[in-house]
């Protein structure tokens, strides 16, 4: 029987399958097929073509192949340094699970998978359970198990079973397979029977047809933000490297986000660590193949965009409220020699009125690079600079590694005495803590998965605060990192470090610069939990720092995990000073936004390598618009902060700082957003314009929430770039903020708006200025942007009056928000001790006069302190065309203008309406 067409199944599945015949036919003719190839290998056109044979170390031959079980054929060698058709694949009757039964529960489905034939890799499963689970009437929960490692990830228990899916779930039952459909379009989502399901002790495989090529996610890699299905395999194990295309990187993310061809969307989470494979190919489809685990799918569908990560987050956690000062900028370096030279740099940044809310120590602080140690030498100020930061409002953050040096004195440091005393590492197969290196030198690894690590990664943060009382961390090496393969012995021969099949890791082993599979860890092996050690690490730092400074937690991490956002934001790792690796952090920006990670930024103006004053400038613009904004350097770069620049370089770069401080109220509130449901901050065009295919392969703009264009130059020696702006009145960001208000008219007056490149566009590309100081802004028709005057901390900024951008649409109406509270409290949100306005302008009745209001929700108790004085700027054509054609008949449309209002001198608990004719 062949695969591709199920008896039992009709209708959809029955068109694809002649389509694969009749392309089969055609590669026939195209010469590449081998002339000994059984007639149902013919069959199988290339791009359906599912690996059997991905060992990489091997050279695959006919013979190998064919002891599997599979089909030969070869195809033209691909293009240098590219993957191409696989050889050895499976033919359409290659042996899968049977359905043996499926029953109704009171959620879902239950049902017994059989394998009869066993597949060719050990420990062969003959014997699954199914269980599907119809969570929501948008999401639903697949998963094939037998007893074994599961993933430790709170998800939610859902006790109902949805009442309206908006998809169709069928089953083909010998093969087994997985239909999934959209009940609207009928779109197949998924279609598991394209190649067989495979379910070994270390080697689990399911493949899948996709429905378009618009596939964005599978992190953590350096990639654009639309992946290429050309044969391309992206490997998911957490790994120390500079960011390189095609390798794994620090986290994993095993989520993709799918926009289907008529612009809806869907999303497919793996809950799996394993270290893990995933096979994009042009059929298109899609293979997960994972050595260990279960299969543990969640599929949201959406339908748009914006909802399927909505729905992506109700399952991993929505992401934390980060501290407002999180959203200012921070300075850092590797190699500040002291901590008077790290002073000297603040000083400078004070001096220029160039904002700066946080001030970083790599970690030349620490004595011999030891955590929870002070190099009493060049250091010796630093409590003074702390207190100093405090004193003007600004914060301190400084580096920590998991890696605890184990080759100090007996009785000289505490951490590792005690660790070792309390059994805290991670452990050999022998039982003894593993030992591997680090900066430090030799060192062991806490085991995050153990709660008693987690009390003494607290009392030693609690020792060192006493000292200095930093204000968030930065935690780093957390994949985790070893300079030694292993550990200073190697890995012990067996199935954990050598597993029968080995994803394609940097490397090509397990233990590449980190430790063992094989560790010991209080939860389950180092093999199932490698994906999760910084995730682990994440929530053991958040802990502490909540009982240390009883406020919300701000943690930088470099390695993550699905639920991350929970407890941190990431940084992109170590990109170089190039024009290239500035780019690729619009791509990485993005998918974080995807994996519910918002608070996330790129190393401004590149961490390795020199940077040039353009290249600097450039990356400063751009970086100003990161979620999560830090300028990090490596040792023994030339300084590359804001100060080192000539004083052109260093104005531009304060200028576009303190436009972004002037839009503090407006992000802080896009967080707020994300915290309470999942909306993206840095969020990809085609979000808010799934409807438009030009939008859905742009990765050199991105939007802040619904209404702010950011069209960033990313080339040198240029004084334009061109973007996309899509159909829509965007009004230009600069010259809203120069008009001027004129002294005489403080009641609603108009102006005209000064000359500026405000656009009604038709969804096309536009080329724009961009001298080097400008950054090209644009603000959406119908949004209204909460802004402030900025000051050169989050803390001056957050006192001044609140001034509203009103950008009107076509139709005269506008909407936006703000989310109000001190900035730092714990679950602020949660306890009602906030200020939350709703601003809106509308059209009243059939009449000229526009309203705006500002409804405020505030619940009782809510943040009555916070009171902003207020100005509204109001842009666009106040009054509709067809309306006033109807009412003033001989007057032509008004051009675009632009009011302000000045001092409204309202409270945010009140709310207010004004209106105007
Ligand atoms: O082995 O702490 O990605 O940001 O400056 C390098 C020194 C260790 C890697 C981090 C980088 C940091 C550096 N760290």
């Amino acid at each position: 029987m062949l695969r591709l067409l199920p008896a039992n199944l009709t209708g959809a599945w029955g068109s694809p399958a002649l389509r694969v015949r009749e392309q089969g036919l055609m590669a026939l003719s195209g010469g590449w097929l081998g002339p000994m190839a059984p007639p149902k290998c013919l069959l199988v056109p290339e791009s359906h073509r599912f690996d059997c044979y991905p060992e990489r170390r091997v050279v695959v031959t006919q013979e190998l192949c064919e002891s599997r079980g599979c089909c030969f054929i070869q195809s033209p060698p691909p293009a240098e340094g590219k993957q191409g058709v696989p050889w050895c694949f499976y033919p359409p009757d290659f042996p899968s699970y049977t359905l043996e039964s499926l029953n109704q529960t009171a959620l879902g489905m239950v049902g017994v998978l059989v394998r009869r034939e066993k597949a060719y890799y050990p420990r062969d499963i003959q014997k699954l359970r199914l269980d599907v689970e119809f969570e929501t009437d948008t999401r639903l929960h697949i998963k094939v198990t037998n007893p074994r490692y599961e993933v430790p990830l709170d998800v939610p228990q859902v006790m109902k079973r949805a009442e309206n899916p908006i998809y169709s779930l069928n089953f083909s039952w010998d093969p087994f397979g997985v239909l999934l459909q959209r009940k609207a379009t009928g779109t197949v989502l998924l279609n598991t029977t394209v190649a067989p399901l495979i379910f070994a002790d270390q080697f689990l495989q399911i493949s899948t047809s996709l429905p378009s090529k618009f596939l964005y996610g599978l992190g953590e890699h350096r990639d654009r933000f639309l992946h290429s299905l050309d044969w391309n395999t992206l490997t998911l194990w957490a790994r120390d490297v500079p960011p390189t295309e095609s390798f794994n990187l620090y986290g994993a993310h095993p989520f993709y986000l799918l926009m289907e061809e008529d612009g809806n969307a869907h999303g497919v989470f793996l809950l799996n660590s394993n270290a893990m494979e995933v096979v994009l190919q042009p059929a298109p489809g899609l293979t997960w193949r994972t050595i260990g685990g279960v299969l543990d799918f969640y599929i949201f569908l959406g339908p748009d965009p914006n909802m399927v990560i909505q729905q992506y987050q109700q399952v991993i956690g929505f992401p934390a409220m980060p501290p407002i000062w999180a959203l200012g900028f921070h300075l850092c370096r590797w190699g500040y020699g002291s901590s008077n030279e790290t002073w000297q740099t603040v000083r400078a940044m004070r001096n220029y009125q160039i904002p700066q809310d946080a001030q970083w120590n790599d970690i030349d602080y620490m004595d011999g690079y030891r955590d929870f140690t002070l190099d009493s030498q060049k250091f010796t100020s630093l409590p003074s600079l702390v207190e100093d930061l405090h004193k003007h409002g600004q914060h301190y953050v400084m580096i920590l590694d998991p890696g605890i040096s184990s080759t100090s004195p007996h009785g000289s440091y505490w951490p590792f005495d005690e660790g070792l005393r309390r059994g805290l590492f991670l452990n050999t197969t022998k039982g003894q803590p593993l030992i591997g290196q680090v900066w430090p030198g030799f060192t062991a690894f806490p085991d995050f998965s153990n709660p008693d690590t987690h009390q003494w990664w607290l009392e030693n943060l609690q020792h060192f605060y006493s000292h200095v009382p930093f204000d968030g961390l930065w935690i780093d090496m957390n994949e985790p990192s070893n300079f030694m393969d292993g550990s200073e012995h190697g890995c012990p021969p067996g199935e954990l470090d050598s597993p029968p099949y080995t994803p394609a890791v940097l490397g090509d082993s397990l233990s590449a610069k980190t430790v063992c599979a094989s560790a010991e860890q209080k939860v389950s092996v180092h093999y199932n939990l490698h994906n999760l050690y910084g995730l682990m690490e994440t929530k053991a730092t958040a802990s502490a720092l909540v009982k240390i400074r009883g406020k919300r937690p701000f943690i930088i991490s470099r390695s993550t995990f699905p639920s991350q956002g929970r407890y941190s934001g990431h940084w992109l790792g170590d990109n170089r000073s190039q024009w290239k690796d500035m780019y690729y952090s619009i791509p990485g920006v993005l998918s974080f936004s995807l994996f519910g990670i918002p608070l996330v930024g790129a190393d401004i103006c590149g961490f390795s390598g020199s940077t040039s004053e353009e290249l600097c400038t450039r990356w400063t613009q751009l970086g100003a618009f990161y979620p999560f904004a830090r300028n990090h350097n490596t040792q023994k770069e030339k300084a590359q902060d804001p100060t080192a620049f000539s004083p052109a370089a260093r104005t531009a770069m304060k200028d576009v700082l303190l436009t972004r401080y002037s839009l503090l109220p407006f992000l802080y509130t896009l967080f707020h957003r994300a915290h309470l449901q999942g909306d993206t901050v840095a969020r990809p065009l085609f979000f808010e314009f799934p409807g438009d295919v030009a939008t859905w392969e742009l990765d050199r703009q991105f939007l802040w929430g619904r209404s702010l264009l950011v069209t960033p130059v990313l080339e040198p020696g240029v004084d334009s770039v061109t973007g996309y702006v899509p159909r829509g009145m965007w009004y230009d960001f600069y010259t809203v903020r120069s008009i001027t208000l004129s002294p005489d008219c403080s009641h609603p007056c108009r102006s005209l708006p000064a000359q500026g490149s405000s656009v009604n566009s038709s969804g096309e590309l536009l080329k724009m200025s961009a001298p080097l100081e400008h950054l090209n802004l644009h603000i959406r028709e119908g949004s209204i942007l909460p802004t402030q005057k900025p000051g050169t901390t989050t803390e001056v900024t957050r006192g001044n009056p609140l001034r509203l951008i009103v950008a009107l649409s076509s139709d005269a109406t506008a909407w936006g928000d703000l989310f109000w509270d001190d900035g730092e409290s714990l679950d602020t949100f949660e306890k009602g001790n906030y200020s939350y306005v709703m601003f809106n302008v509308t059209q009243v009745g059939w009449s000229p006069p526009l309203l705006l209001q500002g409804h405020s929700v505030t619940k009782e108790g809510g943040e009555d302190s916070v009171w902003l004085s207020c100005h509204a700027r109001v842009l666009g054509k106040a009054f509709p065309s067809s309306l006033l054609s109807r009412l003033y008949p001989r007057m032509s449309p008004l051009s675009p203008q632009v009011l302000t209002v000045s001092d409204l001198g309202m409270s945010l608990s009140q709310g207010f309406s004004l209106q105007w004719l």
